[in-house]
């Protein structure tokens, strides 16, 4: 092949080709499900303005679907509006292009702190990230297909295909949010294009909002005159309007939809356990909905008296901010807390609220440590698993694996709660075999 076929070539190749971002570095992230995939960030990563791609974290419902052909993919506009449209990649590309900076959080992290413990994946700090979002608003991609007066929500719905008879990924978001300049369709995360992983080509941009309503690998956008029925929107992604007492079960009459984020601070160094006397330098993140951080205040004596930390200089309004102060570190057990505070006067509980399903964890962050001169060793862990009763790996581990309910550490009524979600989601289990694996459930991943 001579020079200029060669390079003619390469052309062709990198035209067919889509330029899909990196994924995530598996040896970086604290693996919750590999199948579906749920990755999360750990405490080392809340000390980087910027989340890297590769340890970002990852939350799919099902499994990550494969990326499209960029010649063929399209994003279709229709329902309520003048002109139903169709656009391309490049037609968004052509589009007045936003950059923003913003948080994304999934409702459910810090679900694994909840007492009593609820069903779900067990996020601890880290299903959180920072990154640079570059796309268009969603407000000019409507008004090129005109909103008509009885336009009310913006059903998003990507290309990812549901696990057995498991209700479709669609989420609706009301329509003024949807016409806010900052709600975007971004098409590239830290300056790459998305990553499979995040939701190439395109996913929405809710700035101060739980990431359930950032939509990945959307193709179809329709706009409604009335509310969105859908399971993910109805049944799932709902909180108590009032506060309830821990294990309650609430009526779905008084649940409101998931939406604002909560004011948050995480200490990401040091971590929990022994360190020597010294000067120690504290650091960590803090975030909010659309009402930025204004201060965050961090205790070394379990609360009793406070300090503001040193805010970094990188900010944005939906963007995260660092935070530091140095201790003296004196022999003895000290419990460090950092509770942020945002412009709104908005605060971080010490007591967490407990809800059904575990969404919006914001309590003060508390980090134990030993301060200590003496030498220590850590002891061996055993990863010896246990056997599998009947029928178990047809009905629970042909969709996803193990780890799934490994993390969930529930009561035998909420095993068999989740044993009825199953069955009714199409897992095949034999009614003879049901026994049986709840017990399993029950003896293995009790609280
Ligand atoms: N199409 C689709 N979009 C989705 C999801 C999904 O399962 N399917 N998960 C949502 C949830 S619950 C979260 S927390 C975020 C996670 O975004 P990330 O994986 O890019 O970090 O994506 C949201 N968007
Ligand atoms: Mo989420």
């Amino acid at each position: 092949m001579n020079l200029t076929r060669r390079k003619l070539f390469l052309a062709a190749a990198a035209v067919a080709l889509p330029k899909v971002g990196s994924p995530a570095d598996l040896a970086k992230m604290i693996v919750r499900s590999s199948r579906p995939e749920d990755l999360e960030m750990p405490l080392q990563g809340f000390n980087q303005w910027i989340t890297p791609v590769d340890q970002f974290f990852v939350r799919c419902h099902t499994y990550i679907p494969e990326p499209p052909k960029l010649d063929e993919w399209r994003l279709k506009l229709d329902g309520v509006v003048n002109q139903p449209i169709t656009l391309t990649l490049d037609d968004l590309k052509t589009m007045p292009r936003v950059e923003m900076v913003a948080v994304v959080e999934c409702a459910g992290n810090g679900r694994s702190f909840y007492q009593p413990r609820v069903a779900g994946t067990q996020w601890a700090f880290g299903s959180v990230g920072n990154a640079r979002w570059t796309g268009v608003r969603l407000r000019d991609v409507l008004q090129k297909a005109g909103l008509k007066d009885s336009a009310q929500h913006i059903l998003f719905d990507g290309a990812d295909v549901p696990l057995g008879k498991m209700p479709d990924f669609q989420r609706t978001i009301p329509v003024q949010k949807a016409l806010h300049p900052d709600t975007l369709l971004a098409y590239a995360m830290n300056g790459e294009a998305l990553s499979q992983e995040h939701g190439f080509p395109v996913r929405a941009i809710v700035p101060g909002w739980a990431s359930d309503s950032w939509v990945k690998w959307l193709q179809h956008i329709e706009v409604l005159d009335h509310e969105f029925e859908g399971f993910w929107m109805k049944t799932a992604y709902r909180h108590p309007a009032h506060p309830v007492e821990p294990g309650a079960t609430v009526d779905p009459k008084e649940m409101i939809p998931v939406t604002d984020l909560n004011v948050k601070s995480v200490i990401a160094t040091p971590l929990s356990g022994w360190i020597k006397p010294g000067r120690v330098r504290i650091s960590g993140t803090a975030w909010s909905n659309t009402s930025p951080v204004a201060r965050v205040d961090v205790s070394f004596d379990g609360g009793e008296s406070w300090k503001p930390a040193k805010l970094g200089k990188d900010k944005g309004q939906y963007a995260w901010r660092l935070w530091q102060l140095d201790w003296q570190a004196t022999e003895g057990a000290h419990t460090l807390m950092a509770r942020a505070t945002n412009a709104d006067g908005q605060t971080q509980p010490l007591e967490q609220q407990w809800n059904p399903s575990g969404y919006l964890w914001n309590a003060v962050h508390r980090v134990n440590l030993q301060v200590t001169t003496q030498e220590l060793i850590d002891l061996p862990y055993d990863p010896r698993p246990p056997e599998h009763p009947a029928g178990y790996q047809a009905a629970c581990l042909t969709c996803h694996d193990e780890s799934m309910m490994v993390q969930q550490r529930l009561t035998p009524a909420q095993w068999d709660r989740e044993l009825n979600k199953m069955t009714g989601w199409g897992a095949p289990l034999k009614p003879e075999d049901r026994e049986a694996i709840l017990k399993y459930l029950s003896t293995q991943f009790h609280p």
